[in-house]
């Protein structure tokens, strides 16, 4: 854990320097910031046993962003295309269903994925314009439910989101490796329903997973830095 927390205090001395951007104590550093020395996978913005009370252990983030995440950043750093890109060019450049699209969306909804995720953040409620969206979008409430039924409803691998669509939310779902980022749209939060996010855990119970996360894990803070 130590040597997590001392790469993320270099990383952010790095983002100061490169213009990287910083979400509070968290961290989402555009690959562009690093693209010299190949893609880097962004330090976890907690250490792998914060989740653990919401019920998703620290033997799940060693295999999800220790495996399955950085896999998707070897990947990319093998293939000859992606040099000297950013990983966001990549995900709006490449062609879908191609190695290139679906390793840089990974990366990409991965690294947005950690950072959607919050220790506790059941304490918090939405506030300020992302407040005031979600009131015009129908309440919290429907935020969670409609959350609840992306996840749910969406068949095989995939991601649920709450998206900026113009100036309205949106809630949807994406198959495999895509992303809204992809299709013009602002992410805001998601959650990962690819069975390794949630099979060490919660067997097959994805329900379950995705009830954790909305009651106890969803970083309202972190979409509302998001609006900007
Ligand atoms: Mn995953």
């Amino acid at each position: 854990m130590h040597d997590d927390l001392t790469r993320r205090e270099a990383l952010k001395t790095a983002a100061v320097v490169t213009g990287a951007i910083l979400a509070g104590d968290a961290l989402f550093i555009p690959a562009t910031a690093r693209a010299e020395g190949g893609l880097e996978q962004p330090p976890l913005p907690y250490p792998k046993d914060a989740l653990a009370p919401a019920n998703i252990s620290a033997e799940t983030l060693d295999y999800h962003y220790g495996k399955h995440h950085k896999g998707y950043y070897d990947n990319l750093n093998k293939m000859p295309e992606a040099k000297g890109k950013s990983l966001e060019e990549l995900v709006k450049s490449a062609t879908k269903d191609t190695p290139l699209f679906n390793n840089a969306g990974q990366a990409w909804n991965h690294d947005f994925y950690w950072q959607s995720l919050k220790p506790d953040s059941a304490k918090h409620a939405p506030k300020g314009k992302l407040a005031e969206l979600i009131k015009t979008y129908g309440g919290v409430d429907k935020v969670k439910t409609d959350l609840t039924a992306a996840a749910m409803g969406q068949f095989g691998s995939g991601w649920a989101w709450l998206v900026l669509d113009g100036d309205k939310l949106a809630v949807e779902k994406t198959s495999n490796a895509d992303t809204p980022l992809a299709h013009g749209k602002k992410p805001l939060l998601t959650i990962d329903v690819w069975e390794h996010a949630y099979y060490i855990d919660f067997r097959n119970k994805r329900a379950d997973y995705v009830k954790s996360i909305l009651d106890h894990l969803i970083n309202w803070e972190f979409a509302e830095k998001g609006l900007g």
